[in-house]
């Protein structure tokens, strides 16, 4: 799916700004009418935070968004077409009271030809907004109904997961022009020749309406033309290609454009990166070289904004990354915002993309982790997720395909892959993912505690075995030495049942409280979260098929309520605002010190 910009062909109209918002929960509001009674909030962003009242921060139900927009005239014969970067969770979108739209599933864009449902004049848009989830949609919700004292339904969503249900237009709404023969979709396969320092860059146009040709430019940085072709199917020759690394971003750009009588009718243009991605011999290789990524799991999460767009705490957060010589970064636990993730194609920061599969746990709890019981897991039976995964997939390959930041495909946050079921459940969503991805990047899911080497059911379908592990903080809390015997232990047992698959950490961590300090290293203090990652350091640097750490989290962020949590998950090593806890100099000259490849020797 294309990305919305403006170019000599196609205008490009924001309907950002501050809305019209309130809840609905029994359909009262008619989306033809003006909404009465409402509030205003902006969009992009959770509307949760921007309204100072408990209850409707927590809320859980049905919401209207109202805005207006007028069409210039000099548009009237083109076709339109609104784009939502994405609602959270689910969306039925009306113009001038007739529904254009409907999308389920909170973090992919979705769009509608509203063409013939523009009127000359002012257009009323209403989106309806639902928040809930339960256990057929990802991410997986604990779904529960009362009644109040007059007999009506009050909804509840309890999270099975660990970050706080933000929901709302979270990503820029936008209004775009296409002429009526366009181009709909490009995907772009560079296939590298090492040796030779030169790529073939397939090409795949698909394009509506009555054109004579498609014609194929590619530029380099300067602008300058490297290479030409013609077809909705063409592969054209990259010579002295200059590659995309991690953290030195090279990016061409595609020209594509229908032609009719000799006429540009529709031109679009791609940036894309050259490189190369294969897993071999238990390392990960990005052009050719062995990568180790330093990095983090991250949330999409700031003050007020919540989960919305926020592009000045991307550029911050990236800019903070690359201070420490951070290379990398998972998108836990939901596509970002397409923003975010040209941000790093263009930053060079190397990105493992996720679905929002995360909570596919029977009866999650922090207490979880004492589970034991694998047989008796019921979480494969009880589940109806299949169709929201297969979804979430299809949807994610289709909008992040071309990225040349995207290394990896995360299929699952934390599933219950020990659970009898979950080979039968996985397999499907690996072949999927296989089949849809034209550039075959590796397969992972990321695997809680309980997925050992022992228990674990699915990790033959892995081609990095990734683990969140949380020794000496959920398990053994505070006691750093056993916590040390237990993560050599079990990475040496993973390496040796799995020698040719890669082993890396996708979390990791301590939560931290900025500014609480002990001469006895406590848990909960600065001293503490340095000595945790000191130690799962040192272990680290002795597993040979260990090729990265990706700690939790970059920052502290919003939560559900529980009493192990204080205003939030504190595993940050930065604050939410942003400021750094001790431990930041710590990594910083840790990763300083490690060379983004070739860092272990064989
Ligand atoms: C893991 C989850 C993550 C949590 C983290 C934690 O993947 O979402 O925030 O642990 O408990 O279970 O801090």
């Amino acid at each position: 799916m294309l990305y919305p910009i403006q170019t000599q062909t196609r205008t490009l109209m924001d309907l950002s700004g501050i809305w019209k918002f309130k809840v609905d929960d029994n359909f009262q509001d008619d989306p033809a009418k003006p909404l009465a009674d409402a509030y205003r909030v902006a969009v992009p962003a959770s509307y949760n935070d921007q309204i100072p009242d408990t209850e409707l921060r927590q809320h859980a139900g049905f919401f209207n968004y109202q805005t207006r927009f007028t069409v210039p005239n000099t548009l009237a014969d083109d076709r339109l077409i609104l784009r939502f970067g994405s609602v959270t969770h689910e969306a039925w979108v009306y113009v001038n009271g007739e529904e254009v739209a409907y999308h389920k599933g909170g973090f992919t864009p979705f769009e509608a030809d509203i063409t013939d449902q523009v009127t000359d004049g002012e257009n009323l848009l209403t989106v309806r907004v639902s928040n809930l989830l339960d256990y057929s949609t990802l991410p997986v919700g604990n779904y529960s109904e009362t009644t109040d004292e007059n007999g009506g339904i009050v909804r509840h969503v309890d999270e099975n997961f660990d970050f706080f249900n933000y929901s709302g237009i979270h990503r820029p709404v936008k209004l775009y022009s296409v002429p009526v023969a366009h181009i709909n979709d490009i995907t772009i396969v560079p296939v590298v020749d090492l040796a030779n320092q030169s790529a073939d860059v397939k090409v795949t146009v698909q394009a509506t309406g009555d054109y004579d040709s498609v014609r194929l430019t590619i530029f380099d940085e300067e602008g300058q033309e490297v290479a030409n072709g013609e077809g909705a199917e063409a592969q054209l020759a990259l010579d002295q290609v200059n590659l995309w690394q991690p953290l030195n971003a090279y990016l061409y750009t595609l020209e594509v454009a229908l032609v009719k009588d000799g006429a540009d009718l529709d031109v679009y243009y791609e940036d894309f990166g050259v490189r190369d991605i294969k897993v071999e011999k238990g390392q990960f290789l990005i052009n050719g070289e062995p990568f180790y990524f330093k990095g983090f799991g991250k949330h999409e999460d700031t003050y007020v904004s919540g989960r919305g767009l926020n592009q000045p705490y991307n550029v911050l957060d990236v800019g903070l990354m690359k201070m420490m010589s951070a290379n990398s970064i998972r998108t836990s636990h939901y596509p970002y915002s397409e923003e975010m993730m040209r941000l790093c194609d263009r930053e060079g920061i190397v990105v493992i993309d996720e679905v929002p599969a995360v909570g596919l746990l029977d009866g999650f709890g922090f207490d979880a982790l004492n589970l034991e019981d694998f047989q008796n897991d019921k979480t494969w039976s009880v589940m109806k997720t299949h169709e929201a995964h297969e979804q979430v997939l299809r949807e994610l390959i289709a909008r992040d395909k071309n990225h040349a930041c995207v290394v990896m495909w995360s299929i699952a946050n934390e599933a219950a892959n020990y659970a009898p079921g979950a080979y039968e459940y996985f397999k499907p969503l690996f072949d999927l993912s296989k089949e849809l991805d034209p550039q075959q990047r590796p397969n992972t899911y990321i695997a809680i505690m309980m997925s050992t080497p022992e228990h674990d059911l699915t990790t033959d379908l892995v081609d990095v075995i990734c683990l969140n592990r949380y020794y000496g903080w959920y398990i053994g809390t505070g006691d750093l030495a056993k916590a040390e015997t237990d993560t050599r232990s079990e990475l040496q047992a993973w390496q040796e049942k799995y020698p040719e698959k890669p082993i890396m950490y996708t979390e990791y961590g301590a939560d931290t409280v900025a500014g609480f300090h002990s001469v006895y290293g406590e848990p909960f203090s600065e001293e503490f979260q340095e000595d945790y990652y000191i130690m799962n350091s040192k272990v680290f640097d002795e597993i040979n098929n260990f090729v990265g750490e990706q700690l939790w989290n970059f920052s502290d962020f919003q939560t559900k309520f529980g009493i192990q949590r204080v205003q939030g998950n504190k595993k940050g090593i930065f604050t939410r605002e942003r400021e750094p806890k001790s431990v930041v100099r710590y990594l910083t000259d840790r990763w300083k010190n490690i060379p983004n490849f070739g860092y272990k020797n064989r």
